[in-house]
């Protein structure tokens, strides 16, 4: 008689610790650094622009829908950005890309971009931030590099930038030290803008400083946490308003730290996560406060760029969306199976019950022969696979 078994998945979800969890959409972009990302939440969509891939700055613009874990290419900007600024306008719901006083806006539900063209416009060309006070509906941009034939320099200016009437406006030349390539976000829970680190007056070393900026009263404040990520550049960051938590990620050439910092109580906490993204550095990152996630895409490690599309935390959600998001990932491969099935996902340990909760096999890799600990066919039925990976725990019906 031949042995069919069928496989269903459902998913118990289990106390999880924060983690990065792997998307691994069928399309993406291609691998690139630099590709900013920002979240327009009047459509839900996150929105990429630019970057620097193996053939050079990217005219690309794409979006992502987390909640279908699909990628779309859009229609192209009329020129290339890298190393270039990024923040989404929600009061015109506008993103607005910044480099070398060039202004571009992008209109998600027209597909289209415009060549702003403001005069005068900051100076700054690579590595200015960018955020914007949902509160004050205001775009802030801080700092950014300039200078040329080795004679490199940062700005220090504060500036804001209005759409409607197309007009950058001075705010403030002291701030902070002068950088570029940190990064800087907006706590709508505080209503204050985060800055981070970056590196000093082209290239003379990296900060490890944190800063708030208030529009409302045109203030820069220095914050003492008692500790904080090491000096850095090129890190991204988001703010998970749902959490009301700074996610910081990466930095150059290799950390592959996670760490999140809360401006209420002025305290940086590293987060240790079993999986962890491809890239350390120059990653795009933001947040989709409709699903809840930090969405993070590409970015690189030395030569090596990535076109990974990851989500945080990982963690904490109901069952029907845990098991949403992960069964993307999970496949069971034949299905029914006769002989033995491939599980897709490669754990260290897999344990199968009987539907009486009976331990019949413990596996390491990949492969169910269907045969139970002492080496017997099981009978045809249901099954269940426990996954115990890292922090997270699957139970499979089959
Ligand atoms: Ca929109
Ligand atoms: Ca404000
Ligand atoms: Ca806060
Ligand atoms: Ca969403």
């Amino acid at each position: 008689m031949i042995k069919k078994i069928s496989v269903m998945v459902v998913f118990v979800s289990i106390a999880l610790a924060n983690n990065w969890f792997n998307m691994n959409p069928a399309v993406h972009p291609s691998a690139r650094q630099d590709g900013h990302l920002v979240y327009d939440s009047e459509s839900d969509r996150v929105v990429l622009f630019g970057g620097r891939t193996t053939s050079g700055a990217s005219y690309e613009t794409w979006s992502y829908d987390l909640n279908n874990n699909i990628w779309e290419q859009m229609s192209d900007a009329p020129m290339t950005m890298s190393f270039h600024a990024l923040v989404y306008d929600s009061a015109y719901d506008r993103v607005i890309a910044f480099y070398g006083g060039v202004t571009l806006a992008y209109n998600f539900n027209t597909d289209t971009w415009e060549d702003m063209i403001p005069s005068p416009a900051p100076a700054a060309n690579w590595g200015a931030m960018m955020a914007y006070d949902v509160e004050s509906s205001k775009l802030i941009l801080f700092g950014g590099g300039g200078g040329s034939g080795g004679n490199y320099f940062s700005y220090r200016e504060t500036w804001t930038y209005d759409y409607q009437t197309n007009t950058w406006t001075l705010l403030d030349t002291i701030g902070p030290p002068c950088r570029e390539y940190g990064s800087m976000v907006y706590d709508s829970e505080s209503d204050l803008i985060v800055l981070f680190g970056g590196e000093y007056d082209g290239n003379q070393g990296y900060l490890d400083d944190t800063w708030v900026y208030d529009y409302n009263t045109n203030t820069w404040l220095e914050k003492t946490p008692t500790q904080h990520p090491s000096a850095r550049r090129e890190h991204g960051m988001a703010y998970d308003s749902e959490r009301d938590s700074v996610v910081l990620y990466g930095g150059d050439s290799g950390p592959y730290e996670t760490w999140e910092y809360d401006l209420n109580t002025d305290a940086w906490v590293q987060i240790t996560t079993a999986d962890l993204p491809g890239a350390s550095d120059n990653v795009g990152l933001t947040f989709d406060s409709e699903s809840k996630r930090v969405v993070l895409f590409g970015g690189q490690y030395l030569a090596t760029y990535f076109d990974e599309t990851w989500i945080y935390p990982d963690q904490e959600v109901g069952i029907e969306e845990y098991a949403k998001v992960k069964m993307r990932k999970l496949t069971i491969y034949p299905n029914p199976f006769v002989k033995s099935c491939k599980i897709s996902e490669n754990r260290s340990q897999v344990e199968i019950f009987d539907v009486s909760g009976r331990l019949i096999n413990k596996i390491s890799g990949e492969i169910w022969n269907g045969e139970d600990l002492n080496g017997n066919i099981v009978k045809s039925g249901v099954y269940f696979l426990k996954i115990k990976g890292n922090e997270r725990i699957k139970v499979i019906k089959l």
